[in-house]
């Protein structure tokens, strides 16, 4: 087996001058270099085939996601320029419990607001031409899977897309790369995907997008939502609404947790994806789980992605593996590149 590589350079006209945190505006932890640091390891271990994306197709993408959402992206650096800002798009009001929120404001500060899930990912000049690169690089690493070249691809995303809702940004997230993904593989004729998403933070968008459907199981490994970012979503009471009740599967973990027990979550994970009998798999691969990394609080270490990508290439699935998050960026190479050798080794 070999992993051909997706990655396009536009991720670069993402980059925020900075992100609210503790009160301040920092250095975005989800930044540039994190790709570089990639590409270095890959480039040391021998993955050589490294390809630009094709062409990015909205219609998936409009599938999944809501138009005016959508339109919102594409248009909100001009209206904050048009409106006399000169610094990063950052919404400043939100609508909160019980404020009526029917009606999306016009003013870019009330619109951006709408459309946000948190407040700490910025937007500038070359976002959206950014998001359609990452997203680009996931629907590329699906197509070369789906047409049965290969059994697995590695989509190297930036910016990732994990906590991109329907119709909400956050969490440094716009397009859902992996639901993309998954539903790609459903329309090239696949009739059930796993997604699993080992990213620390709960995939709230994901499960956001597929909870009221059947043909996309998602289950997410996680720190627990009374301490870790999103707050709001990863219970394991969420377990899907309607025709979806039981395709979502939430494994929240507490501060601390090291490789022994989530590896045991990891396994009830794999068990769940067997018995569901999926055909394909997306795995929405973060590495922020590792012991240092500055957002986050499991203990992971660097041989832990090794196992962890050797466990779900057991599935023996059509696999694309998207990029998520991942701040320790001394490490990320090491272990981003540790877990696509797990999964070639099996
Ligand atoms: C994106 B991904 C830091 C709090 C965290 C956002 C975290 C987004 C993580 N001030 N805020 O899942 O790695
Ligand atoms: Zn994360």
């Amino acid at each position: 087996m070999s992993m051909t590589v997706f990655f396009d350079e536009a991720h670069r006209q993402h980059s925020p001058k900075g992100e609210l945190h503790g009160g301040e505006l920092v250095e975005p932890f989800e930044r540039p270099s994190r790709i570089d640091f990639i590409l270095d390891r890959l480039e040391l271990k021998g993955f050589c085939d490294i390809r630009r994306p094709d062409r990015f197709d909205p219609a998936p993408v409009f599938q999944l996601h809501d138009s005016g959402y959508l339109n919102f992206l594409e248009t909100a650096w001009d209206d904050w320029v048009r409106e006399g800002f000169s610094g990063d798009l950052i919404p400043t009001t939100i609508p909160a419990r019980r404020m009526p929120a029917n009606h999306c404001p016009e003013n870019i500060d009330g619109k951006a607001g709408w459309y946000a899930m948190a407040v700490e990912t910025s937007i500038t000049q070359g976002t959206w031409e950014a998001a359609k690169a990452s997203c680009a690089s996931a629907q590329s690493a699906l197509r070369h899977v789906s047409s049965g070249e290969a059994e697995c691809a590695f989509a190297l995303c930036r910016p990732p897309g994990h906590h991109a809702m329907r119709d909400m940004f956050g969490g440094y997230c716009f397009v859902n790369n992996a639901a993309v993904a998954a539903q790609m593989f459903l329309d090239s004729g696949a009739a059930r995907v796993a997604i699993l998403d080992i990213d620390f933070h709960h995939g709230n968008g994901t499960q956001d997008i597929f909870y009221d459907r059947s043909d996309v199981l998602f289950i997410s490994l996680h720190g627990h939502p009374k301490h870790a970012f999103p707050y709001y979503s990863g219970y394991a009471g969420e377990v899907g609404t309607g025709d979806g009740s039981g395709y979502n599967l939430n494994l929240p973990m507490g501060p601390g947790t090291q490789y022994d027990e989530w590896c045991g979550a990891l396994e009830t994970a794999t068990g769940r994806i067997r018995e569901f009998g999926a055909d394909a798999l997306v795995v929405s691969l973060g590495v922020d789980a590792y012991k240092d990394d500055p957002i986050s609080f499991f203990r992971l270490e660097s041989k832990d992605f090794i196992d962890c990508g050797r466990r779900i290439s057991g599935l023996r699935l059509p696999t694309v593996i998207v990029m998520e998050g991942g701040y320790a960026i001394n490490e990320i190479g090491v272990n981003v590149v540790g877990f696509l050798e797990g999964f070639l080794d099996n």
